[in-house]
C-alpha cells in the first residue's frame, strides 16, 4: 500500500521549472507562425511565467537563454530578477547560445582556431557572471560543435579543446553554482558531436569535478534508447543534474514533455523518484517550443504532465514491488509498476491543488483569468523566441 498522505506531501514540494522561449514564438527552419499577444521582452516572458506558476502553484522558475534573454549590464539582470521575484519566481537555469553565431560554423569551445575558442568561452564566463547577477544556481551548456564529414576534424583534439574550454569555466563558478552538461545524439552536426551522449558527459563531469554534473533532454537520444536506465545510473553516480523535459515522436521534436510518450515519462520518474533524485538537487526543466498551440496553456499542461508522471512514480507500491523482485515473480513485479501507471491520479492532484489554495483545474482557471486575451490585447508585435531572430 501506498501512503496517500505521502505521495500528496511530495507533490506539493515538486518544482518544475519553464524556459523563457517556450513564451515566445517558434516555428521550424520552415516557418515560424507568430502569434498574437506574445512576449516582447524578458519581462514579458516573466509575466506569462508566473501566469503558469499561479495557476499550477509548482512551476516557480524560469530558465534564460543568452543572449535571447539579454538586457542591460549587471544591473539589468539583478533587476530582472527582483521583476522575477515581485511576481513570486526566481531566475533558473542560465544556458548559453554558442550556436547562432557567424564564426561558430565550424564548433564553438572545440573549434580549431584558438580565437573562437575564446570568444565562445567569453560567452560562457559573461553567462556565470550573470549568474552572479540574477542568483541563479546552474549554467546550462549545450554545445552544437561537431563535424559533417569524416576527416574534417580530429575527434581526440577536439575533445581535448572541449575539456581545457570546460575546466575554465569550471574554475569560474563561484560557490553552489553548478555546470550542467548537456548532450546530444547529433544535429545540426550529423557525422560527429562533441557531447554525443550521456557517457561523453559523464566523462568530462567527472574529470571536472563535483560541481559538474549531466543534463538530460529526453528529446537528445537515439529512437529506443532506454533513457531510464541512463537516469538510475547518472543517480547512482550522484551525476544527474537535472533534465530538459519535452517529447519526441523523431527527433529533436521538442514537443510537451508526455504527449508523445506518457509511460516513457513515468518510467523516468520511477527512477528519480526510486533513486532519491526527487529533491532539489535535480532541476526539472521544460525545455519545449510550442510552435502552433497556445504557448501558456501548453506551458501549464506540460507541468501537469510532469506533475501527473511524478504522481504515479510516487504511487508505486515499492514493498510489493521489492518481494515480487526478490521472488523472481516477473509478472507480479511488472503488475505493481503497471498497476501505479493505471491509476488514475486526477483526482489526488486536485486535491493536492486544492490544499494549496489552487484551482483543481489549472486549464479552466488559466482560461477563465482572461490573462490571454488582455495580452493580445496589449502586447503588439510580439517576437520570435530566439531561433533565427
Ligand atoms: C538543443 C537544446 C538545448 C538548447 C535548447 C534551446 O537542442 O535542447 O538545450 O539550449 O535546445
Ligand atoms: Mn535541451
Ligand atoms: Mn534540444
Amino acid at each position: 500500500m501506498t501512503d496517500r498522505a505521502a505521495v500528496k506531501a511530495a507533490l506539493k514540494t515538486q518544482a518544475v521549472e519553464t524556459p523563457s522561449w517556450a513564451y515566445g514564438n517558434s516555428g521550424t527552419r520552415f516557418k515560424v507562425f507568430t502569434q498574437a499577444g506574445v512576449p516582447r521582452d524578458p519581462w514579458e516572458k516573466l509575466q506569462d511565467a508566473a501566469k503558469v506558476h499561479e495557476f499550477t502553484g509548482v512551476a516557480p522558475t524560469v530558465a534564460l537563454h543568452i543572449p535571447w534573454d539579454r538586457v542591460d549590464g549587471h544591473d539589468g539582470y539583478a533587476e530582472l530578477a527582483k521583476y522575477a521575484e515581485e511576481r513570486g519566481l526566481r531566475l533558473g537555469a542560465i544556458n548559453a547560445n554558442t550556436f547562432q553565431d557567424d564564426d561558430y560554423r565550424l564548433g564553438s569551445i572545440c573549434h580549431p582556431d584558438a580565437a573562437v575558442r575564446r570568444k565562445a568561452l567569453d560567452h560562457l564566463l559573461e553567462c556565470v557572471d550573470i549568474m552572479d547577477a540574477t542568483g541563479s544556481r546552474d549554467l546550462k551548456l549545450w554545445f552544437a560543435d561537431g563535424t559533417n564529414y569524416p576527416g574534417q576534424d580530429d575527434i581526440r583534439e577536439r575533445q581535448d579543446r572541449l575539456a581545457e574550454g570546460l575546466a575554465e569555466v569550471y574554475g569560474r563558478l563561484g560557490e553552489g553554482q553548478r555546470m550542467l552538461l548537456e548532450y546530444k545524439l547529433f544535429e545540426p552536426a550529423f557525422y560527429t558531436t562533441d557531447v554525443p551522449d550521456w557517457g561523453t558527459a559523464y566523462a568530462h563531469c567527472l574529470k571536472l569535478g563535483p560541481k559538474a554534473r549531466v543534463v538530460v533532454d529526453t528529446g537528445h537520444h537515439a529512437p529506443g534508447t532506454n533513457i531510464e536506465f541512463i537516469v538510475a545510473t547518472l543517480l547512482r553516480e550522484g551525476r544527474l543534474g537535472g533534465f530538459d523535459f519535452n517529447s519526441r515522436f523523431y527527433a529533436d521534436d521538442d514537443l510537451m514533455v508526455g504527449a508523445a510518450d506518457p509511460f516513457q515519462l513515468f518510467r523516468i520518474m520511477c527512477e528519480v523518484v526510486h533513486g532519491g533524485g526527487f529533491t532539489s538537487e535535480v532541476a526539472f526543466m521544460l525545455d519545449q517550443c510550442h510552435n502552433i498551440e497556445a504557448k501558456i496553456p501548453a506551458i501549464i499542461r506540460s507541468v501537469m504532465n510532469v506533475q501527473e508522471a511524478t504522481a504515479k512514480a510516487l504511487s508505486v507500491d515499492r514493498e510489493a514491488l521489492a518481494e515480487a523482485q526478490v521472488c523472481g515473480d516477473v509478472l507480479g513485479a511488472n503488475g505493481v509498476l503497471m498497476d501505479a501507471y493505471g491509476t488514475d491520479v486526477r483526482p489526488v492532484l486536485r486535491e493536492v491543488r486544492e490544499e494549496m489554495g489552487l484551482d483543481p483545474e489549472p486549464l479552466a482557471a488559466y482560461a477563465r483569468s482572461g490573462w490571454g486575451r488582455r495580452i493580445v490585447a496589449e502586447r503588439v508585435g510580439g517576437r520570435q523566441a530566439g531561433w533565427g531572430a
